[in-house]
């Protein structure tokens, strides 16, 4: 029996970055023993040398066992991938093409002593072992060292680093992921990810080389706040899709998942004091779906595991528009006290809360105050858009009250830019959605103390098409491809606002349109690296033709964790092999490296 050294391999993949000379010898039962019908692939080469085929064999599993090795020849020529071939594109590489490492079956992820390095220590494990089949058993150790190994160091000396930066060093010995905080080490050990073979995504083992590029990453992001928005109220969400999304932003160093609550068609989370809100308010969708709401429990699931992956959501409940659901529930908060039918259209801007009772504050203080008792993060967004029947100095009365309600629960306020005219209130950050980066209301605001999150309608948002001809999505702030994200500066777009003053970069998902975790993952890929690219990523650094080059790379690995994409045109995406991940008992059948 032969022995099998890697456990269960189901798929073999190849994504070589240069050519590679690859000759192998083919047989089967037809095949008189001892006469291999050689196939090169990938020549000019030396040929290897054919495996001895012995004559007792089944010719079905001599083929395959002659392939399996034919592939291992190929996989140890394979060069790693290029150690700048990340997204976002780092700060700073420096590649040693002598200090490759290929990560052994018996390699170990060592952790500093710190319960949250040992847990993305952990997390880096869980990443690790379904491609590679690998045990990858993680220690700590008071000075962690790479021995033929993963090292991952919290080092508080380490100050240039930030709150958010790390340092990773491939040499021979293995892997070293320095950082301040184990944010920084989770964002580390999301490059080291990408600088695997894309087979490293496959949720069952693959045969496949383990290689890293030699050299060193010095990473540290351009903005403190990097997003992106998804609205679970026009069509709700389960929680499982929610978390898959956080698992895409953690992929690319997004660190803010903002939940967009509240709107017309659904309220979407419990609220006790006034319980009919997610009852009534929360049965219904666009299109009339059966709507659906999220419970205490469910949101505190939603932002732990946001949590543990460095990533603090941003909870908005839209006011005072944008709030046909409430009324639904309760006709008290309407203008005139009648309950409206509910809604399950796409216009905008014709609800709103009654500005001037106090019980529609009374509502809005409880409603703020339990959201924030479940909410960790400092952030409560508070909406401000499109509520066109409140104007004036009604508007900006209301929107004051809110925001000394926000800051009465000590937390800070978000809004769309709309609240701009509002008197200031500490801290209060505006979100740009315009289109032209021409807002001299919000210039003023950001003269008075406003900071921005930069999201421009026709370059950051994901609900708009990519192209005439896809299939979901809106196209009133025209189409956005993947280009378009991409090419435009969060720091200087909005002219008469200082970069000093933009905190970051959002792409908001609105979800009219979007009914499947299908179709959210459609709109996110590939545009959300694009813009996460230009949250993290220095200036310096921006080069669309280097951005669609390292993107393409990205294709084969969402691929092979089976996540939907747009395979747009304007991308080089990869053609070589591409077998799919999951498990073929059919191929197994006959796999000889199969264990017991
Ligand atoms: C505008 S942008 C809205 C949303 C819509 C979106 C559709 C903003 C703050 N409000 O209510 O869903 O356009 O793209």
């Amino acid at each position: 029996m032969r022995t099998n050294t890697h456990p269960r391999p189901s798929v073999v993949r190849w994504m070589p970055r240069q050519p590679v000379n690859l000759t192998f010898a083919i047989t089967d039962a037809n095949t008189p023993p001892g006469v291999a019908a050689v196939s090169t692939a990938h020549s000019p080469g030396p040929a290897a040398t054919p495996a001895p085929l012995s004559a007792e064999e089944p010719g079905a599993a001599t083929l395959a066992r002659t392939a399996e090795q034919a592939a291992r020849t190929v996989l140890a020529l394979a060069a790693p991938h290029r150690l700048a071939d990340v997204v976002p594109a780092p700060r700073q590489v420096q590649s040693n093409p002598t200090g490759d490492w290929t990560m052994p079956a018996e390699a170990v992820i060592v952790a500093s002593p710190d319960p949250a390095a040992l847990a993305v220590a952990e997390q880096l494990a869980a990443l690790l072992r379904p491609a590679t089949g690998y045990p990858l058993p993680v220690t700590d150790a008071a000075t962690p060292a790479p021995v033929d190994g993963i090292a991952l160091v919290l080092d508080d000396t380490a100050a240039d680093l930030g709150a958010e930066g790390y340092r990773l060093d491939v040499t021979t010995n293995g892997v070293r992921v320095t950082a301040v905080t184990a944010a920084g080490l989770f964002h580390g050990v999301q490059t080291l990810r990408q600088l695997l073979p894309a087979t490293i995504e496959s949720p069952t083992p693959v045969t496949e080389r383990w290689a890293l590029p030699g050299g060193t990453i010095t990473d540290v992001p351009r903005f403190p706040y990097r997003g992106a928005m998804l609205d679970v109220a026009r069509h709700f969400f389960a929680v499982e899709d929610v978390l898959r999304v956080v698992d895409h932003l953690a992929r690319y160093k997004l660190n803010h998942l903002h939940l967009h609550l509240t709107d017309d068609q659904g309220w979407r989370i419990a609220v006790d004091s006034w319980p009919k809100l997610t009852t009534v308010g929360g049965a219904t969708a666009v299109g009339g779906g059966p709507g659906g709401f999220y419970t205490k429990a469910d949101y505190t699931r939603i932002v732990s595991y946001a949590a543990d992956r460095h990533i603090t959501v941003v909870p908005e409940i839209d006011l005072p528009g944008h709030t046909n659901s409430a009324l639904v529930a309760y006709p008290e908060l309407a203008p005139d006290k009648i309950a409206p039918q509910p809604y399950t259209g796409t216009e905008v801007g014709f609800s709103y809360v009654d500005p001037a009772d106090d019980r529609t504050y009374d509502f809005i203080a409880d409603v703020l105050g339990e959201l924030a008792a479940i909410t960790p993060g400092p952030w409560l967004h508070v909406g401000g858009d499109e509520a066109f029947k409140v104007k004036g100095e009604v508007y900006t009365g209301f929107v004051e009250r809110v925001q000394r309600i926000v800051a009465g629960l000590g937390k800070t306020v978000v809004g769309w830019h709309q609240l701009a005219p509002a008197a200031p209130v500490d801290g209060r950050v505006l979100q740009w959605w315009g289109t032209d980066g021409e807002d001299p209301t919000t210039v003023e605001a950001v003269r008075q103390g406003a900071r921005l999150i930069v999201s421009p309608g026709n370059h950051a948002y994901l609900d708009m098409k990519y192209a005439p001809d896809t299939p979901i999505g809106h196209d009133w702030a025209g189409l956005i491809d993947v280009r378009k994200a991409y090419d435009w500066d969060p720091g200087t777009h909005v002219a008469g606002v200082p970069s000093t003053a933009v905190i970051g970069v959002e792409a908001p998902l609105w979800t009219e349109s979007v009914t499947s975790l299908a179709d959210i993952e459609f709109l996110l890929l590939p545009r959300l690296p694009a813009i996460a690219e230009l949250g993290w990523s220095p200036r310096e650094t921006h080069d669309w033709a280097g951005f669609r080059d390292r993107l393409a790379g990205h294709g084969p690995r969402w691929d092979a964790a089976g996540i939907t994409f747009h395979r747009a045109p304007e991308i080089p995406w990869p053609s070589g092999p591409t077998i799919p991940a999951q498990r073929d008992p059919a191929r197994e059948g006959v796999n000889p490296t199969q264990g017991p």
